[in-house]
């Protein structure tokens, strides 16, 4: 049984890799699994088709077999779990690469999102223009933190692991803004995790499918 995952149709994005099916298609990409990817068009997010596979009517999902799951922390994980070379075998080192999974999702990705937002669906209120040298600083006082961290190793905590796969793929969101520019080491990271063959594949893959021609 193939892999399955949806991806929008076509990406608001233009095929930037900003969408979550990247991260989702960077973990496959990572362990070797085939998968096939059905497109969902806007029409079709909150519909029941697509309702019955992910509750919040959202992509990414994740079908194999019997199995359907939404939320790319979840589908990585389970990704992860199932195959080798995202987690490491020893009990302590695989729990503390799931916690910078959870890390990237709960802590970072959070501040990043919410100029996102702002920017994307507010960006005509009067307050946003305010707002924003706040929300600003509130990311760097993460990306501070996790820079510290990080000193100067290539991954966050040892070997390659689900874990900088989810912080690279929530950082990356915040390239545009000059916001990650300002950390070199963490620019350096994320570079790191754009280079890895997985990420490039991953990557093309989604460009190719969100710029192939339209079907008639
Ligand atoms: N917590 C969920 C997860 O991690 O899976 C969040 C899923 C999510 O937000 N999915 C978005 C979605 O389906 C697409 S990725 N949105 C439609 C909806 O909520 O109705 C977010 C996204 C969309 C577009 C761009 N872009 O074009 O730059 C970037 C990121």
């Amino acid at each position: 049984m193939t892999i399955t995952i949806t991806a929008f149709d076509r990406s608001p994005d233009g095929g930037r890799g900003l969408a979550r099916d990247t991260r989702v298609r960077w973990a496959l990409e990572e362990v070797g699994a085939p998968y096939e990817v059905r497109p969902v068009a806007w029409a079709e997010m909150k519909a029941p088709a697509h309702l019955a596979r992910h509750p919040f009517g959202q992509i990414p999902t994740f079908e194999d077999g019997d199995l359907t799951l939404f939320e790319t922390g979840a589908i990585v994980l389970h990704i992860a779990d199932r195959h080798a070379g995202l987690l490491p075998d020893e009990a302590d080192a695989r729990a503390r690469a799931i916690a910078w999974m959870f890390a990237a999702l709960n802590t970072v990705e959070p501040p990043i999102l919410e100029i996102q937002t702002a920017l994307f669906q507010e960006g005509d209120r009067p307050w946003t223009r305010e707002r924003m040298p706040l929300m600003h600083e509130r990311v760097r006082g993460r990306l501070r933190q996790l820079a510290a961290r990080l000193g100067d190793a290539d991954w966050l905590d040892g070997a390659f692991s689900a874990g900088d796969l989810m912080m690279v793929s929530v950082l990356l969101r915040l390239r545009s803004s000059g916001l990650l520019d300002e950390f070199p080491a963490l620019a350096a990271y994320v570079a790191r995790g754009e280079a890895r063959p997985a990420y490039q594949r991953a990557f093309e893959a989604q460009r190719a499918f969100n710029t192939r021609p339209p079907s008639r």
